[in-house]
């Protein structure tokens, strides 16, 4: 499903993060950047040790919640891996909203600054985090959205978000259908 908003393209898909072309694919990591597993550990054993090696050496204090960091990709196709610290969800009411968007802002600055015509995104906070599917998608597609409004300047940005399963992917979808109302 695409939806093109002024210059900007926004585009679900169902797949592997992993294996997406695009200038950078964002990693939902932990704010200690230490590693771990669903995408983190998809993104660390297929772009190999490089990526750690950077993370440790630039970053040591790792990344606070709602924010996120760039290193390059190692042997992913992607050019960049956007860090990004999306919340544990603690039931709604300690910021979780706020950080999750932030998460999302972030990796979109990010990608102006480094100059990237694409980016991927995985559905954040949704695996280890718990954060549930239709709150995440409501809130990520809003942060991706109102980030395309606030800057409907050149250069046109493609974000696809890459959902694992047909569940999240129908979740995103149903939120975006109802953007585009
Ligand atoms: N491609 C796309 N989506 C995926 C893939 C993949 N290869 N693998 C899993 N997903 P999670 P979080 C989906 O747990 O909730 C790690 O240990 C998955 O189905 O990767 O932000 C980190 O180190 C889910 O919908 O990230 C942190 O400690 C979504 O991606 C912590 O987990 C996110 O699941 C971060 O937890």
């Amino acid at each position: 499903m695409k939806a093109q908003f002024g210059l900007h393209l926004l585009e679900l898909t169902q797949g592997d993060i992993t294996l997406q072309e695009v200038d950078a694919i964002v990693n939902a990591a932990n704010s200690a950047l230490a590693g771990g597993g669903g995408v983190d550990g998809a993104i660390h054993r297929r772009g190999g040790p490089s990526l750690m090696e950077e993370t440790r050496r630039r970053f040591p204090m790792g990344c606070p919640t709602g924010d996120a960091v760039a290193t390059a990709a190692g042997k992913l196709a992607a050019k960049w891996v956007f860090h990004a610290v999306g919340p544990v969800w603690l039931g709604g009411h300690r910021g979780e909203p706020d950080q999750l968007q932030s998460a999302y802002r972030r990796c979109l600055e990010l990608a102006r600054q480094h100059g990237c015509h694409s980016v991927s995104f995985p559905a954040l906070s949704t695996g280890a985090y718990g954060y549930p599917m239709d709150l995440a998608a409501e809130h990520a597609l809003h942060a991706i959205r109102q980030f395309f409004l606030d800057s409907p300047e050149a250069p046109a940005l493609h974000v696809r978000v890459v959902l694992f399963d047909a569940g999240a992917y129908a979740a995103f979808a149903r939120v975006l259908e109802t953007l585009l109302a």
